[in-house]
């Protein structure tokens, strides 16, 4: 397998240069940051960077690469003076950490290019970068390399199409160390045919899907597969059914290539409600061994989901379909918004009861956040409500994603009364108690068949996990008896569903100290509120934004 094949290459008087690609640090505090489950399953992160892996692929590879991934191993001097070019970039969560890249490299004299999904939505963010790239690497990198031979100091790359995904390259799976993550991430397609206003994938990748062959994905899953990595991948793809025909014969072609090597890996994807309602693309999932569905419900009001666009969503019962994949053998996971426009003062109750009553236990609820070039944030600007053109991460150890730092807007219902209604739904959604109800309805509702089986070595990570957990969860003084119950209830009702239920379990672990730091950061804008009122809190984030 060739990686990275192209039809151009660097000249220079040099063969070669080192290049250094650093993936910037998340915050140890953000929703999906789960590092304490990570240590217990004897790995440093959840999943590695795929976009810098990708662009790893796209570069000469004559080139000599070396991929620091900042939220496993720190970034030292030593490799910031073996390279001779620096490449970063990221999402705006990574911001902060983005420009302090660019300092420490300019600091020993590098030249550094940058890169990525915020940098694409917000260049004016990084002047300082001597060559900006915009938008996706497979055609603005082939100019930028052009310019560096011929000795350019600096550029901005941009292009004006998207790129045809059939000429996409496999990424550079050999620059990580797959110890380090619990998962892979794989893509078949981006963009996405729907049309929601706050989210801005259709901004970055188009609303028209984009995919790899199947040939291609099952290349990348060879390319995987040979260099020894087993378990767990994750489509990255933002609606894996986005283009239903192609994922149905990719699926199939899937199957078989699985079967012949005894089922290597286990899946996770992003899917919209609408398609989870199928059964037969459920069971077509649940043959490849689909283990994790990830799904953006953002609210369970019909009225709210047609005001944002979110038409697909509607007119589907969530406790029904979540059913429906336990009974295929997979857990969902779902996300929520709130702070949309014409929300109530029910809104609150009625989210928390749809999702206790289905047994989503990882529910990620955040608040809403006008993210750049979307429609929102067009919408918003226009009728005066916007803080700021873009968002600028201040302070990275509050500032961290759409739970710590949403509602960039001035608001429909006061501003009080939704942080109330949002502290209300994480204290109770991450009250050990209802936890682990939910726990116990997934338990007890997945109808779990394994293909994939783990080989001795993961064998033993999972017993090792396992004890990790018991001796953790087991003895706390609010989780013990929850624990033990739950343990005992499955071992008699349903132990083939132990596994998965625990590796949720073991979730609770990062989500009751994430709620808790969401809580406090919470009540402090309250009391601010409180305080100062609501006025005076707008006057300061506009006055903030005019110094942005
Ligand atoms: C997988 C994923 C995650 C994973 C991250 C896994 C990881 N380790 O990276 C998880 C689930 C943790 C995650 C979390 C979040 N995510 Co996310 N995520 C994605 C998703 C679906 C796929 C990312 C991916 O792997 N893409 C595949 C690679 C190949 O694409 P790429 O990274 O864009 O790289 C290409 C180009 O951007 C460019 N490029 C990238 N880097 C560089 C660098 C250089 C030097 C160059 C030249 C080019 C270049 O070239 C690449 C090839 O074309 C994207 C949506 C999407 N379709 O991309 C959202 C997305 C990146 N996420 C987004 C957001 C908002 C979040 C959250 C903040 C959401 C939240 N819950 O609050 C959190 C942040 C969490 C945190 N850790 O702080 C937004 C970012 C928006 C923005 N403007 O920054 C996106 C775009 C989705 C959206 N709704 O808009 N996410
Ligand atoms: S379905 Fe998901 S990815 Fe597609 S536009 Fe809506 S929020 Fe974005």
């Amino acid at each position: 397998l060739d990686p990275g094949k192209h039809d151009y290459e660097y000249k220079d008087n040099k063969d070669s240069i080192n290049c250094l690609l650093v993936q910037p640090r998340f915050s140890e505090y953000s929703a999906l940051n789960y590092i304490d489950v990570c240590k217990i399953m004897g790995a440093k992160y959840p999943s590695p960077p795929l976009g810098l892996m990708t662009v790893a692929a796209i570069l000469p590879q004559n080139w000599h690469f070396k991929l620091i991934d900042c939220n496993v191993e720190p970034l030292l001097e030593e490799h910031l003076i073996w390279a001779e070019l620096v490449a970063t970039g990221g999402i705006l969560s990574q911001q902060a950490e983005i420009q302090t890249i660019i300092q420490k490299a300019h600091k020993l004299g590098k030249k550094i290019v940058v890169g990525g999904p915020d940098p694409t939505c917000q260049p004016e963010k990084y002047q300082k970068a001597d060559y900006l790239v915009i938008g996706e690497g497979e055609n603005t990198i082939p100019a930028f390399i052009e310019d560096l031979s011929n000795g350019r100091e600096s550029g901005i790359y941009r292009s004006e199409e998207f790129v045809c995904m059939q000429e996409a390259v496999i990424p550079r799976f050999d620059l990580i160390d797959f110890d380090d993550y619990i998962m892979m991430g794989l893509q078949f397609s981006r963009g996405c045919p729907y049309n929601c206003e706050f989210c801005n994938v259709i901004e970055l990748f188009g609303r028209k899907p984009r995919l790899k062959s199947k040939e291609q994905v099952l290349q990348e899953l060879q390319a995987l597969y040979e260099l020894g990595y087993r378990g767990h991948i994750f489509f990255v793809d933002d609606n894996f059914f986005g283009h239903r025909k192609d994922t149905t014969s990719l699926l199939r072609a899937m199957h078989d290539w699985l079967k012949e090597r005894n089922f290597p890996f286990y899946f996770g994807a992003e899917i919209s409600i609408n398609f989870a309602k199928d059964e037969r693309l459920l069971q077509l999932l649940k043959d490849v061994d689909f283990r994790y569905l990830s799904m953006g419900l953002e609210t369970p009001e019909d009225e709210l989901l047609e005001s944002v666009n979110k038409v697909q969503n509607m007119n589907s019962s969530i406790k029904d379909t979540v059913k429906k994949i336990l009974s295929y053998g997979m857990v969902p996971d779902a996300s929520f918004i709130l702070g949309f426009d014409k929300e109530s003062s029910k809104t609150a109750d009625k989210m928390i009861a749809c999702i206790q009553e289905s047994g989503i236990c990882m529910a990620m609820v955040g608040t809403l956040h006008a993210l750049p070039n979307t429609q929102l944030a067009e919408k918003l600007q226009r009728q005066g409500r916007l803080f700021e053109e873009g968002t600028t991460i201040r302070d990275k150890s509050t500032e961290i994603d759409q739970m710590s730092n949403g509602l960039n807007f001035i608001t429909d219902r006061p501003r009080i009364d939704i942080l109330k209604d949002y502290k209300k739904i994480i204290t109770q959604l991450y009250a050990p108690k209802n936890y682990y109800q939910r726990l116990t309805y997934m338990g007890t509702n997945l109808k779990k068949e394994n293909k994939y089986k783990a080989n001795r070595r993961e064998f033993k990570k999972v017993i090792i996990a396992f004890s990790r957990l018991v001796s953790i969860e087991g003895f706390k003084k609010d989780t013990g008896w929850l624990f033990w119950k739950l343990l005992f209830t499955l071992l008699v009702k349903n132990p083939k569903a132990l596994e998965l239920t625990l590796g949720m379990a073991s979730m609770y672990i990062h989500f009751s100290k994430h709620s808790k730091f969401i809580i406090d950061l919470v009540e402090k804008k309250i009391e601010f509120l409180e305080k100062y009122g609501e006025n005076e809190y707008i006057r300061i984030m506009k006055n903030k934004a005019q110094t942005a």
